[in-house]
């Protein structure tokens, strides 16, 4: 009870308009994140769990909390009971050890799982598998809040128990004891919780970008894009194909106000120079919009990674974005984690290429498919696709299209445009990324407005 005032008391329980990880729409959110933002009530919520174990007499040898989340409160329990902990990765490291599991350990010895919230339990029980593959006894997990949402029978099925601080339904009995719900309330929010997930999983998904924003505390470059898109109220990307600095110059001072993004191919410049970088990123801050560096890497990651952080254009040093290949394998996008995980870093994250614009593009059959996959496995830094159509059903992603013109079909040389309204009304793109059409305009700025205004409202009125 003293730990429900506590999280309610730090805004965790929130009525709104959400859409949850299952694809599900809630009117009620529970929020977190909020705990490791108040030291007091993540050093409670560490203590109730070391209370439970107390209780219940756990007995193990290593604690391991579901990453990310349950990593603090987890530490914190290791602290108090003096017990060691071991990290489990989400993706095991592309150097060295190439190890999942971090920390001493010894394979027999039993583990506890901590998690903060349980809704299914598949993050648990990926976690378990993984410590289970090396051989540690894993059957107990410990969380703070059981949504009910199936978890205890999920996890039941793979032999391990679920005990929690506490559950949805005391959570709402709380709520409706301190007047913040009505019991009416209750009732609707348990059964929006019982409205199956269809088996593709998007049978309720709402495509907002309110709704997508909630999704994306682990994505920094999606969560500072969907942020200048609500407030510039823009999806337009701007491809600046110029080859002399002062014209991109001049290009941005018309257009800085219409676009979320300014796309560059910076080895096309002639006159490449750090004092035009620097006008860049002063008009980016001063603006809002992020600067995308269109390099479409393709290659082993060690190249990659040296394409990225050194020769002329230090690329990672000012993109904020990049532009991947899918073709070269998973294993060649790790790379990017470490460049955007490094602090020295303008990166914020890459989008993988699913599907060509160009006319006889290989980039079909399987090819979007398997690139989705790829991207899957790092939603960290992943920002989504450059696509013709929308090529996956999940929101925390952003699905940019280029190949559009409002007047023209093509450029004679393999390009092939459509209008913003097969764009992203019926292709359901979230992102225009727009050359030729605003660039070789008479109008610059009025072209650039026209296709910014056009891209804007066939976002928001797309009902999915
Ligand atoms: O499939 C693609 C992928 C990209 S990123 N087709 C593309 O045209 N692009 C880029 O988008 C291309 O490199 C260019 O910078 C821009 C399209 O320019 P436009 O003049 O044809 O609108």
């Amino acid at each position: 009870m003293e730990l429900l005032k506590e999280l309610n008391n730090n805004g965790a329980f929130k009525l709104g308009q959400f859409v949850l990880k299952s694809g599900q729409n809630s009117s009620f959110y529970i929020d977190l994140r909020t705990l490791i933002s108040s030291p007091d009530v993540l050093a409670k919520a560490a203590q109730a769990l070391c209370d439970i174990i107390a209780s219940k007499n756990l007995d193990f040898d290593y604690i391991v909390g579901v990453p990310y989340a349950a990593m603090p409160l987890a530490t914190l329990v290791c602290n108090i009971l003096k017990k060691p902990m071991l990290l489990k990765r989400k993706e095991a490291k592309s150097y060295g050890t190439k190890k999942l599991i971090e920390g001493s350990y010894e394979p027999g010895k039993k583990t506890l799982i901590i998690e903060d919230v349980v809704t299914t339990g598949s993050s648990i029980i990926e976690t378990i598998e993984a410590l289970r593959n090396e051989g540690l006894v894993c059957d107990q997990v410990l969380c703070v809040i059981d949504r009910e949402q199936g978890g205890v029978h999920k996890l039941a099925a793979k032999e391990i128990q679920l005990h929690s601080i506490t559950s949805m339904s005391a959570i709402l009995d709380f709520l409706i004891q301190i007047d913040f719900i009505t019991p009416q309330k209750k009732a609707q929010i348990l059964e929006e919780l019982r409205a199956p997930v269809a088996a593709n999983g998007n049978r309720a998904i709402c495509w907002s970008l309110e709704n997508r924003k909630l999704l994306l505390s682990k994505n920094p470059l999606n969560k500072h894009i969907i942020e200048i898109m609500m407030s510039k109220q823009t999806n337009l990307c701007v491809a600046a194909d110029l080859t002399k600095t002062s014209e991109i110059i001049e290009l941005v001072q018309k257009i800085h106000s219409f676009i979320c993004a300014l796309k560059l191919h910076i080895d096309i410049i002639e006159d490449f120079s750090w004092d035009f970088i620097t006008s860049l990123q002063t008009l980016a801050q001063e603006h809002k919009f992020v600067l995308f560096e269109d390099r479409k890497f393709a290659d082993i990651g060690k190249t990659m990674e040296l394409q990225l952080n050194k020769g002329i254009y230090k690329i990672s040093s000012w993109a904020n974005m990049v532009t991947v290949h899918s073709v070269a394998g998973d294993a060649t996008i790790s790379t990017f984690r470490e460049v955007v995980e490094n602090q020295n870093t303008a990166m914020e994250g890459c989008l993988l290429i699913a599907e060509l614009s160009t006319e006889g593009a290989l980039t079909r059959d399987f090819y979007p498919k398997e690139t989705v996959e790829f991207a899957k496995k790092y939603p960290n830094f992943v920002g989504g696709f450059i696509c013709q159509k929308r090529c996956h059903d999940d929101p925390s992603f952003l699905y940019w299209t280029p190949g559009v013109n409002q007047e023209q079909r093509g450029d004679g040389a393999g390009q092939q445009w459509r209008s913003i309204q097969q764009a992203v009304t019926q292709d359901k793109n979230d992102i225009i990324i727009v050359g030729r059409a605003i660039t070789s305009a008479q109008d610059v700025k009025a072209e650039a407005e026209r296709y910014a205004t056009a891209g804007w409202s066939s976002l928001i009125s797309r009902s999915d």
